[in-house]
């Protein structure tokens, strides 16, 4: 068994940054595929591709258009949970719940940028983080998480790790729901993902809770079904009780690299603060080498944080026929709101009343990549349009800067509680409304206490920059907000039409 030439230290670490959690990852061939949960955010389940499992390019969406998943008014933590991609016979399958939606659904495609299917129910299995795998005789067996977040009933104890036998083609289950595993102990067995190597099955498990705590745990057994015999050295991967940059490290992938060794790609968080600390981009995607041992168990390397080098940088000036596969909704497609057509070079979005604090606001989302960032766009709102820059991690925080003719007002909302901020300016021209994610600085301990801190300004046509406010980011953080997702910044029209144009992304690590 090759250990692999790849150190961990080599690869890029986020692999892929911002709101990316739930990792799955296919080789075929010399192809890899990815894909992620997106929850509220639409289209969703980017798929992404590359050859050398280092870069990565989004080719697709398995979610690209409506009733796919029940996404109109699913609930803050509900919508696309914990896909998993896998292929056979020249069919890609994702197998993932749409929590608090649909339930737990097959979507196949014959081409992984798609289209994908309609998406068949896996009828009367309720649970989370659905596995897919063949035996030798091509039954196929879905393992999930016993959490019921799909039939309504408030969600009742932990199942722990079951398996159904499913007809993929009907998505009839053939087999009743069997206890496969517990886990090591630790808390919420999850995540599952089933392996034939050598002369062994092995069931890769995350527990310990999406948090601190989290990790990866292996079982094996010499059929699918199991019995499992728990590894000897569970967790085989977790950052918690250290002082590691990247932490709550968990919920893996395992896949074959390039060079015949392994990796595990999974999710984590890069935490900014001290004994506190608050991770401002959620839960992003990261690698590790695996290795097998002289006695058929697995290892993984800790997760080491190596960001890709130099400032990153991106452009849309709103000139294309379609928006690209960057920008996402909330709730809703964007084509339902947003026009490339209406006024050249410009996006121009619909308002409708609703607003940031609404579940379907007309909100143009771009993810936040970086702890330091700055964005800005122009900003044209017209005689009665209103609409500005936020940035959400979901509808009880959000921070914004918003313009209608002669006014601009920042705002920060942070569970209920709100505060605004207003300047007046000439009516007439369009102006640049700018967010900039700058390191939280002061004398003594304190201020270290937090992820950074959120600049709300805007630059009026004469060059004239005011400063509305400077708002401390924790409260847009995993730690803070109830939501599974990270912060998406965002273009966003509540009333009229608002045109777009210059938005400028810059980050850096
Ligand atoms: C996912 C579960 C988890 O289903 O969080 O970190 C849940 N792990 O495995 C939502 O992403």
């Amino acid at each position: 068994m090759s250990a692999g030439v790849t150190t961990s230290s080599a690869w890029p670490n986020p692999l892929i940054a911002g709101f990316y959690p739930d990792p799955s990852v296919l080789k075929l061939g010399d192809d890899y595929y990815l894909v992620n949960s997106t929850f509220e955010y639409l289209p969703g389940i980017p798929v992404f591709h590359s050859r050398d499992l280092v870069e990565w390019t989004q080719i697709g969406h398995v979610v690209s258009r409506e009733g796919q998943l029940d996404s109109h008014a699913v609930p803050t933590l509900g919508g696309a949970w914990a896909p998993t991609i896998r292929h056979r016979d020249g069919v890609f399958y994702v197998v993932v719940t749409d929590a608090m939606g649909r339930g737990m659904l097959i979507f196949t495609a014959s081409d992984p940028a798609g289209p994908w299917s309609d998406g068949t129910l896996v009828d009367g299995v309720h649970g989370i983080d659905s596995d897919l795998a063949w035996d030798e005789d091509g039954l196929a067996y879905i393992t999930y998480s016993g959490l019921d977040v799909t039939s309504g009933n408030p969600p009742g104890e932990h199942g722990g790790i079951l398996q159904v036998t499913v007809d993929l083609s009907t998505g009839a289950v053939l087999s009743p729901p069997v206890p496969l595993w517990q886990g090591s102990g630790l808390k919420f067995p999850e995540a599952p993902h089933l392996y034939q190597h050598g002369d062994y099955w092995y069931l890769v498990i995350a527990e310990g809770g999406t948090e601190r705590g989290h990790g990866i745990s292996v079982a094996r057994g010499t059929h699918p079904a199991g019995p499992f015999e728990p590894g000897p050295g569970n967790p085989i991967l977790s950052a918690r009780s250290t002082s590691r940059p990247i932490q709550n490290t968990g919920h893996g992938d395992l896949v074959e690299t390039p060079d015949g060794g392994w990796a595990i790609v999974m999710l984590g968080m890069r935490p900014t603060g001290m004994t506190q600390a608050f991770s401002a981009m959620g839960r992003e995607t990261f690698i590790t080498d695996a290795r097998w041992t002289a006695d058929g168990w697995l290892e993984a390397d800790p997760v080491l944080l190596n960001p890709r080098a130099g400032q990153f940088e991106f452009s849309d000036s709103f000139d294309g026929s379609s928006l690209g596969l960057e920008w996402i909704g909330v709730r809703r497609y964007p084509s339902s709101f947003a026009s490339l057509s209406a006024r050249p070079g410009h996006v121009v979005l619909s308002g409708d009343g609703s607003t940031l604090d609404d579940l379907r606001p007309a909100f143009l989302g771009y993810r936040q990549q970086h702890p330091l960032a700055s964005v800005s766009v122009l900003v044209d709102p017209g005689s009665d349009g209103l609409g500005g820059l936020g940035v959400r991690y979901d509808e009880l925080h959000h921070y914004e800067v918003e313009v209608s003719a002669g006014r601009v007002t920042a705002r920060a909302a942070v569970a209920g509680i709100r505060q605004e901020w207003s300047v007046s300016i000439s009516p007439e021209s369009p102006v640049t409304l700018r967010l900039d994610f700058v390191p939280s600085v002061g004398e003594g301990f304190l201020p270290n206490l937090t992820s950074d801190v959120v600049v709300l300004s805007v630059e009026t046509a004469d060059g004239e920059l005011h400063e509305l406010a400077r708002v401390d980011g924790r409260y847009l953080s995993q730690e803070t907000a109830a939501s599974f997702t990270g912060r998406v910044i965002g273009l966003y029209a509540t009333q009229g039409e608002v045109a777009f144009t210059s938005f400028h992304y810059t980050g850096r690590d």
